[in-house]
Order: structure tokens, then C-alpha cells, then sequence
């Protein structure tokens, strides 16, 4: 067995969530609406129509939950901001109450001695801005960057951590491209224009907390898998080339100045037509760190069936493999070949697992929650961490996804992350053996 010296004393351990997951209190102290209020609370949309009106209730019981972060020994709290809880409208009136509870949430987790990490943008959009075209719109590079010059104003003094963006392929694939996401909209028409705001905003975003901030610790996060090809044909190689370069390269690479990875993938070439002059210079940012969050690896094969793209992803349930409960393969491997991925990379500097967890069915027994899988999962993951750090990769922190069971997005309220359990009628909470397995190794 490892344990958490050998990580090195500067390794950050945290723990990750995000402001729609586990707030609720969607509609109290002058919060305005976000497209996830609204895609949620539209009929079947989500797993068993739930939304996240209620969530955790963590609006107001974040003095509780601090404490049950102190408690597990976790010296780091990744948490989002939501953007229309402090400007209502997206832009223009701040709601001087949002502002205090982000205050009040800051101001306590310092006094406990937790560090806070904020995520400037974790997927959910002022409402007001998506009835303006939201991520099509280029309009929104200036909404963003009055939110986070915003943000680095009221919060900035006490916040050293910032991310930009959580996982942009997945808010503009999901919800721009797919529509099984907030705002559910579909089509390459929306994806493409998305992808290139956001990859704006991602930059801009830096730009400016940088500005103002200029000592503070600027990141921001990717998903990613680790690729194999289904087998060595040609065919399934070029498959794997494509989607790499969809979800694992697109956001990263013009951040790094690479430019978007349209030799790969044709068709993100109509990404030009969205294009100002100038545009090239504003896209790359020389980020603090770079945020990975990796839960699976992802077998490819050519598929004459999915146009423009010709691949496509094989199931980890038609694939007889170990799977979570989100049908994603158990495979720590996958983790410790994505960071060797990224740390080739010689532009970024520092890498931080921003997340990584598993869902799976909870065990009751006399009281306790025993999961097993989930503390297995978390060890096997983070061994494969501290083997790519032996062999001399710049990963220096690892946050687990997630602290509470909250609501995951179109799953709904099903799928259970947290190393907490959190019965949503009582709103009891009960740490987990994963939990107090995460405490233990922390101590
Ligand atoms: O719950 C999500 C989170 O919001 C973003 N990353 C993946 C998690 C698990 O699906």
C-alpha cells in the first residue's frame, strides 16, 4: 500500500463539486434562473423528472458541510460559482445577496482552514443569456468577462485557486450539440459557434482575473479518456485520431497555441467562419495549471453510420468489462495514461486531477454505508497518480469528484458520487467507508 507522503508535501488533495449539483435554492434571494433550471424542470428531460431545485440544500447548510470537510481531513474545496445567483440577468444588476453567500461560504471555509478553488463556469448559464443565443452568441466573450472581472473583484482578495471552465466539450457536446444537456439544443450549427466562444472565454477569462490578480493560481479543466483503437485496423486508427482530436484536443490545443486540431477533424474547419480578426492571438493563455478530470477509458471503432465523423464509441456494458453505474469501464489505467497524454505537452506547466470518482449502488448495513467498489476505485485510481508522478509527470494535486451524492445532471439524482451519502428527504448525511477511507489517508 502507498500512502500520501510519497505524493510529497506541496501535492494539493481536495475534494470537487459544483454550484447546480448541490446548491438548490434555485429560486430565493433575487438568484435569476439558468438554463439548467430551466431544461430540468421541463418534462422528462432528466432521469425521473428530477431537478435541481432542492439539491443538496447546500445553500443552507454549507456551514455543516464545511465541517464535514474539515472532518475528512481535506485541506481542499473545489466549488463553482452560479452565475445568475450574483448577476440575476446574466449581466448588469449584481444581486448583493448572492455576493454574500459566496462571502459568507469563502470567509468560513478559510476560517476552518480549507482552501477554496472556484470554478468560474460550471455549465449553468443565466437563462436571460440564453434567450440571446447563449454560447452561439459571440456576445457572450463580454457577458463572461463582466461576470469574472466580477467574481475576481468581490472574491479575489481571499480566492488563490480559479478555474475558467469545467469541461467545455462536454457543456457545448451535451447541450449544444447532442441537446440531452441544458439548454438542449442540437446540431453543428450550435456546436461549432459554442466551441469557439467558449474557447474565447476560457482565455479571456484568465486574461482578466490575471490582470487584477496577478499572483493568484489560474487553471482550467478538460475531460479526457484514455483512446484505444478497437482493433489495428487502419479503419478503427483513424477512428481513434478523430475522436481524440474531438474530445481530448479541441479545447486543450488553442489554449496552448496550437490552434484548433482541424487536421485531425475536418469538420470543425467551418470554425473559421466564426472567426475575428485578431481571434488567433486571443485563444492561447499560459494557464498555472491545467485541470484533468478523468473517470474511464474509451475503446474507438470507424462507424459508417455516424456522419461526418466516421467513429464511434463502444459501450463499456457491450464490452463485458467492470463498469460504474454511469456504464463507464472501471480501468485506473486510464488515469495514469491521460496524465503521460497531457504531460507531453512542454506548454503546460502543472497538472492537477481536478476530478475523478465512480457512482455506484450503496451498501446499508446497521447504519452504515459500506461501498466497497468506490474505495477500491479511489485507490487503484490514485496508485496510478503517484506511477505517473514516479516516473517524473508534473501532476501535483488530486481532487475526488465528489463530496456529497447530488444531482448529475441528466441521470438525475441516481447515479451516487459522493464519499457522503445524502438521503435528499431528510437530507441527512452519512459519511461513507470510501469517506473515512479518504480521511484515514489524508490524516
Ligand atoms: O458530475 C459530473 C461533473 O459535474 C463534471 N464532471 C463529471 C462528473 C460526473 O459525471
Amino acid at each position: 500500500m502507498f500512502n500520501k507522503n510519497e505524493f510529497g508535501e506541496n501535492f494539493k488533495w481536495g475534494i470537487s463539486t459544483a454550484a447546480y449539483q448541490i446548491e438548490g435554492a434555485h429560486n430565493v434571494d433575487g438568484k435569476g434562473a439558468s438554463i439548467w433550471d430551466t431544461f430540468s424542470n421541463q418534462s422528462k428531460k432528466i432521469v425521473g423528472n428530477h431537478n435541481g431545485n432542492q439539491a443538496c440544500d447546500f445553500y443552507n447548510r454549507y456551514v455543516d458541510d464545511l465541517q464535514l470537510i474539515k472532518s475528512l481531513n481535506i485541506p481542499n474545496f473545489r466549488f463553482s460559482i452560479s452565475w445568475s445567483r450574483i448577476l440575476p440577468n446574466g449581466t448588469g444588476v449584481v444581486n448583493q445577496k448572492g455576493v454574500d453567500f459566496y462571502n459568507r461560504l469563502i470567509d468560513s471555509a478559510l476560517e476552518l482552514g480549507i482552501d477554496p478553488w472556484v470554478t468560474l463556469y460550471h455549465w449553468d448559464l443565466p437563462q436571460e443569456l440564453e434567450n440571446k443565443g447563449g454560447w452561439t452568441n459571440r456576445e457572450v466573450v463580454n457577458w463572461f468577462s463582466d461576470y469574472v472581472e466580477l467574481c475576481a473583484k468581490k472574491f479575489g482578495d481571499r480566492v488563490n485557486h480559479w478555474m475558467i471552465l469545467n469541461e467545455p466539450m462536454v457543456f457545448t457536446g451535451a447541450g449544444y450539440f447532442l441537446g440531452v444537456h441544458a439548454p438542449g439544443r442540437k446540431g453543428l450549427r450550435n456546436f461549432i459557434p459554442a466551441v469557439h466562444h467558449a474557447t474565447l472565454c476560457q482565455s479571456q477569462g484568465a486574461r482578466i482575473l490575471k490582470s487584477i490578480h496577478p499572483n493568484s493560481q489560474i487553471g482550467t479543466t478538460f475531460s479526457c479518456s484514455h483512446l484505444e483503437p478497437n482493433t489495428n485496423s487502419e479503419k478503427d486508427r483513424i477512428a481513434t485520431i478523430k475522436v481524440d482530436a474531438l474530445i481530448n484536443r479541441l479545447f486543450i490545443e488553442p489554449s496552448l497555441g496550437l490552434g484548433y486540431p482541424t487536421n485531425d477533424l475536418k469538420l470543425l474547419d467551418r470554425i473559421y467562419s466564426y472567426f475575428q480578426p485578431n481571434d488567433e492571438k486571443l485563444l492561447p493563455y499560459d494557464f498555472d495549471f491545467i485541470g484533468l478530470q478523468n473517470y474511464t477509458r474509451e475503446i474507438v471503432t470507424h462507424s459508417y453510420f455516424v456522419p461526418l465523423l466516421n467513429a464511434k464509441l463502444i459501450k463499456a456494458d457491450k464490452r463485458k468489462v467492470p463498469v460504474t453505474l454511469m456504464n463507464w469501464e472501471v480501468y485506473p489505467e486510464s488515469i495514469y495514461q491521460t496524465l503521460k497524454k497531457y504531460d507531453a505537452y512542454p506548454q503546460i506547466k502543472k497538472i492537477i486531477i481536478t476530478e475523478n470518482g465512480a457512482a455506484f449502488h450503496d451498501t446499508h448495513f446497521d447504519g452504515k454505508i459500506i461501498d466497497e467498489p468506490r474505495t477500491n476505485y479511489l485507490k487503484t485510481h490514485i496508485r496510478e497518480v503517484l506511477r505517473a508522478k514516479q516516473e517524473g509527470v508534473k501532476v501535483e494535486g488530486y481532487f475526488v469528484w465528489t463530496l456529497l451524492d447530488n444531482f448529475e445532471w441528466a441521470e438525475g439524482y441516481y447515479p451516487r458520487f459522493g464519499l457522503v451519502h445524502n438521503n435528499f428527504m431528510t437530507q441527512e448525511r452519512i459519511i461513507k467507508q470510501s469517506g473515512y477511507w479518504y480521511k484515514q489517508f489524508l490524516e
